[in-house]
């Protein structure tokens, strides 16, 4: 009893220094709180303690809260928080998340944090220990933000925070995972995984590729923010890869996120700030603020700023295709026996904005295909229902998931083969899938290692750029957005496919896209912005933006603010 009135007293008080911005209503979202930086701190407060009361429901393993707005401007910032898997917080504990962050007085916030501990049965008052890693990004705002969490850790007794200073969110992630795990969890640990597992990789590199001609330099847009100089760190370990990075944000030069960075590249489709002609043909990768998303390009010399885009479904591709050809190679007639038993299950898991030529590609590969709901947790969470999961999102944001069963077979078949036919080509092939399972973060998608794959299986295939763009050609495509009084009127089903309310919407939309060849649309509800976003794809681009524009306008007339008209 008296520990939990001491827990009461801290937390009021604690609470009492972060009073909530007045009028502004914040929800958690797809990826967490984001909003205007200066107005952060109670959210980010707030936050902590939820952190702290995931970790002590979670029997005190570790939980992971960043600091970061990823592809947001400068000036804003956001909160997240991973949970022990080292993936999303769970889904069931949103509506506190929201809940927590609006409360207007602290003494709502600790009535809240009570009910909610007796309604969760977690140990609260000092019976349990928790602890909470913090990392953040290089927002100017980062750092106060950071403090803000400790303070709201710290309100919860027995909880424990460990600052890991300025990251990417998938390093994050990763550490949190592996802390979990009971492994080395370090930064210095991350940069060894990824480093070794890339030089496995680039071992196992057949013969004949291996001689080819290949382009070993890579140029990458940081998006100024933490990922170039992460990438910095990384390189120095990397031998027989030259990765030259731009747009660092080191010295006061570029604005995170301005004019560079893959949310910029994917969505105008030119080259990010620090490119140019002079880098026609080259091999370009763009990474988002908090490098959880990954993008290529390659310009070519004709068209100015124009981009070739190589993004998220071509990168799926590449790594079907390379996954793929690893499990044919261990499926085939002669290795039966040993490699029958091995649960080998390739899924992977794509968005409505997925271009409609990279599925084709993926369902001519006999590969099954499913969709989810646009956001990360989604993706994830199907994609580990499979022994071989991936995914991705058209922005660059996916990784692949490999079940705990399947890297146990893999890794007694690699026994079992090293005695019987070391070096044999099934042998390579089971290696070469532990390696990839070691580089591609399990947590959550890396541009870090996302990088590093790609390039390891381009060089494995022998691939330029212009080989990998040409794998199969984008469907054109439009996305619009428009605003909207509520967009909290507009319900989808079918992997947001279909719209469902308001009444009569869908008709209209299949009676547009009926007009165009190839013609698919659809229409959902932002996370993260007050619009409703129309994306359409047909067979030319003029039909594709008329498609895009009529349904808009029709979205518009149905619950906008009749503007387009
Ligand atoms: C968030 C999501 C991203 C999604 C985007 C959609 C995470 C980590 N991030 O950035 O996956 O594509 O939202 O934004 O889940 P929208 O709902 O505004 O279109
Ligand atoms: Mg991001």
């Amino acid at each position: 009893m008296a520990e939990k009135q001491h827990q009461r007293e801290i937390l009021l008080r604690s609470a009492s220094a972060f009073p909530p911005p007045p009028g502004v209503k914040l929800s958690y979202g797809t990826a967490g709180f984001r909003a205007e930086g200066s107005i952060l701190a109670s959210t980010v407060f707030r936050t902590g303690v939820l952190a702290a009361l995931r970790s002590l429901k979670m029997g005190g393993a570790t939980v992971g809260l960043m600091i970061t707005a990823s592809h947001n401007p400068v000036r804003d910032n956001g909160v997240k928080v991973a949970d022990p898997s080292g993936g999303m917080m769970t889904q069931r504990w949103e509506p506190f998340a929201d809940a927590i962050a609006n409360v207007p007085t602290a003494q709502d916030l600790v009535q809240l944090v009570f009910d909610f501990v007796k309604e969760e049965e977690i140990p609260f008052g000092g019976v349990c220990s928790a602890e909470v890693l913090l990392g953040r990004d290089t927002r100017p705002s980062g750092e106060s933000l950071l403090e803000a969490a400790k303070q709201g850790i710290a309100a919860v007794v027995g909880a424990v925070a460990i600052d890991m200073g300025v990251l990417t969110t998938p390093q994050l992630h990763w550490m949190v995972r592996c802390r979990n795990k009971r492994r080395k969890a370090s930064e210095s640990d991350y940069y060894t995984q990824l480093s070794s597992s890339f030089k496995q990789l680039m071992d196992l590199i057949p013969k004949e590729t291996a001689i080819s001609l290949f382009d070993t330099t890579v140029l990458v847009d940081g998006a100024n923010g933490v990922g170039g100089e992460k990438l910095i760190e990384l390189k120095k370990m990397l031998p027989g890869l030259e990765i030259h990075v731009r747009n660092t944000g080191k010295d006061g030069e570029g604005i995170l996120n301005e004019g560079v960075g893959a949310d910029f590249v994917q969505k105008e489709k030119i080259t990010p700030h620090s490119f140019d002609l002079d880098d026609a043909g080259r091999r370009c990768a763009s990474l988002d603020g908090d490098a959880d998303r990954l993008v290529y390009f390659c310009i070519s010399s004709a068209c100015g700023r124009k981009i070739d885009l190589i993004d998220g479904d071509k990168i799926l591709s590449l790594f079907a295709l390379f996954i793929k050809e690893q499990l044919t190679i261990l499926k085939k007639e002669e290795s039966k026996g040993m490699t029958d038993k091995l649960p080998s299950r390739l899924g992977i898991v794509q968005t409505a904005y997925a271009n409609g030529a990279s599925t084709d590609y993926l369902r001519q590969l006999g590969l099954e295909v499913v969709f989810t709901p646009t956001g990360v947790k989604y993706l994830h969470e199907k994609a580990s229902e499979y022994d071989i999961g991936i995914y991705f999102e058209a922005n660059g944001h996916g990784t692949i998931l490999f079940s705990e069963q399947f890297i146990w077979g893999l890794e007694s078949l690699n026994i079992q083969l090293a005695s019987n036919s070391p070096g044999s080509d099934y042998q390579k092939a089971a290696l070469r899938l532990l390696s990839a399972s070691q580089l591609i973060n399990q947590a959550v998608g890396d541009a870090l290692s996302g990088l590093l794959l790609v390039e390891a299986i381009l060089r494995h295939i022998g691939w330029s750029i212009e080989d990998w763009s040409k794998l199969y050609q984008d469907l054109p495509s439009r996305q619009l957005k428009v605003k909207v009084v509520d967009r909290s009127v507009v319900v989808t089903s079918n992997a947001e496919t279909q719209v469902v309310r308001p009444p009569g919407l869908q008709e209209v939309i299949d009676a547009e896209t009926a007009k165009h060849s190839h013609g698919r649309c659809f229409v959902r509800p932002s996370g993260t912005e007050d619009v409703v976003r129309v994306y359409a794809e047909a067979s030319t681009q003029e039909a594709a933006d008329a498609l895009a524009q009529s349904v808009a306008r029709e979205v518009d007339r149905f619950l906008g603010f009749g503007s387009l008209h």
